[in-house]
């Protein structure tokens, strides 16, 4: 059913997404595009916080690698995620749309998607890896997917040519007894090749995915590439390689200390192969931090539509290109990897749809005095729309005012002082909603799914039938 908005839409749907002012920002970087298509390599962490890494300020954590690449390139103090739990955050780094767009701004009946989920991110959906790899690049995932389980939503079915790694979470396993999961599998493309049995085999992941992305950069050293690295760790349960055990003094220490390392080994592999000068590296985490991990100065955790559940700690690398020692407090989000990268590429977003996120090039490089293009940014919880923040001030749906700027820990709720603020974002918060509801594209639908490894100790078919209750949500 059309909707009165759908009449309006151009104009509509372009002030609300920001589209205009992506058009702006476009010409401005015309001039700063490389000409060579880059290398782009996303290492993207699960569950940690912004004051979880030495560049943002911990002083429990040592992460060498980590404060080198920060030395060498571009710390983005305010870089966010659109969701502050897993699937809609992927959603949205994937396609460059807010997740309620594209139908994943929660699972089945859950906050993310389910082993054996017949919901995903829709097929004709076009990702990141979908605009680069059309554009001549090999593109690899090595991780935690999380979009998806059933055939036409894995990474080979989304633009990947490659996938290593766990469809979803790695505590959807048999020994989360309340929701009886199957075995964890390890994926190669789409077949299952291996499963994480036990703690041991948990422990390994970091390593496992780290290599799978070496081996991959070496083997297409000679045409532009896409790594997209998304670390299983640090989400529980926790265990560390036996090295970085042994000299932390918690799991989540030797875990964040081991992400340090495949960090390292990522940006030493580029040096090696002499590849650093030609590629952008960019380092961040899906959501705040859960639990025994750190939001740093940050009101909020995982989950939180407080900054802690947002902003994450992210530190953008390009020797020659992004100066090095530098930051930048200007918002930049997940939204903007697709048509930032694109654009960089030489190439773009998909133009027939509405892209939420921004070419936030000058932002993301570090150019001097860049601007961010936002005017607004919206946060979820809950998998609903829950605050907006436009300048420094940031207005949840309950009525919270809070000026990021002199009160970056969401303290002291202002709003009884500034009506007409609280009256503007207000109205922000309410044409989103609306817009996005009338905007909004289906999610992908893949009846009578099985699960991919079976429950054990049950035989034959029924092992592959999912346990919870996933219902049809359109
Ligand atoms: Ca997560």
């Amino acid at each position: 059913m059309l909707s009165p908005l759908n009449k309006y839409f151009p104009i509509v749907a372009l002030l609300a997404s920001g589209l205009l002012f992506s058009c702006l920002s476009d010409e401005v970087i015309a001039e700063n595009t490389s000409p060579t298509r880059p290398n782009f390599v996303v290492i993207f962490i699960d569950d940690m916080g912004y004051g979880d890494i030495g560049p943002f300020g911990s002083s429990q954590n040592s992460t060498p690698n980590l404060d080198r690449m920060a030395r060498e390139g571009h710390k983005l103090t305010s870089f966010y995620v659109a969701s502050p739990v897993c699937t809609p955050s992927r959603a949205s780094l994937m396609t460059g749309c807010y997740p309620q767009r594209v139908g994943l701004e929660r699972g089945s009946g859950h906050i993310v998607l389910f082993p054996g989920d017949h919901h995903g991110l829709h097929p004709d959906e076009i990702t990141i890896a979908e605009t680069l790899n059309k554009h001549g690049y090999a593109t690899g995932c090595f991780g935690k997917w999380h979009l998806g389980d059933q055939p036409p939503f894995l990474p080979t079915a989304q633009g990947f040519d490659r996938y290593f790694g766990i469809p979803y979470s790695n505590d959807m396993w048999p020994h989360l007894r309340r929701f009886q999961c199957p075995l964890l599998p390890l994926l190669e493309n789409d077949k299952v090749v291996d499963i994480v049995e036990d703690m041991d085999d948990q422990a390994t992941l970091c390593r496992r995915f780290t290599q799978q992305a070496i081996d991959f950069i070496k083997s297409h050293k000679d045409e532009p590439f896409f790594v997209y690295l998304p670390h299983a760790f640090v989400h529980g349960p926790r265990l560390a390689s036996p090295k970085f055990m042994q000299k932390a003094q918690t799991v989540e220490e030797a875990q964040v200390e081991e992400v340090d390392w495949s960090v390292g080994q990522i940006l030493d592999t580029l040096r090696n192969e002499g590849l650093d000068h030609n590629t952008l590296v960019l380092f961040t985490s899906d959501n705040g931090p859960a639990g025994g991990l750190s939001a740093g100065p940050l009101r909020g955790r995982k989950g939180s539509a407080y900054e802690g559940g947002h902003r994450e700690p992210t530190v953008a690398w390009w020797p020659g290109t992004i100066p090095a020692n530098s930051s930048t407090d200007e918002i930049i989000t997940a939204l903007d990897i697709h048509p930032t990268f694109a654009k960089l590429a030489g190439t773009a977003a998909p133009a027939d749809r509405i892209i939420d996120g921004h070419i936030n090039t000058n932002v993301l490089l570090g150019k001097p005095d860049a601007k961010t293009p936002y005017k607004q940014f919206f946060y979820q919880q809950g998998g609903k729309l829950a605050a907006v923040r436009s300048g420094n001030w940031k207005l949840f749906t309950n009525g919270e005012l809070y000026n990021l700027q002199t009160d970056l820990g969401e303290k002291s709720n202002v709003a009884a002082e500034h009506p007409a603020v609280v009256a503007r974002l207000d109205d922000l918060l309410s044409k989103f909603a609306a817009e996005v509801t009338d905007n909004a594209r289906p999610v992908g639908l893949y009846p009578n799914a099985k699960t991919l490894a079976p429950r054990p100790g049950i035989e034959g078919r029924d092992a592959y039938i999912p346990t919870l209750k996933l219902p049809l949500r359109k």
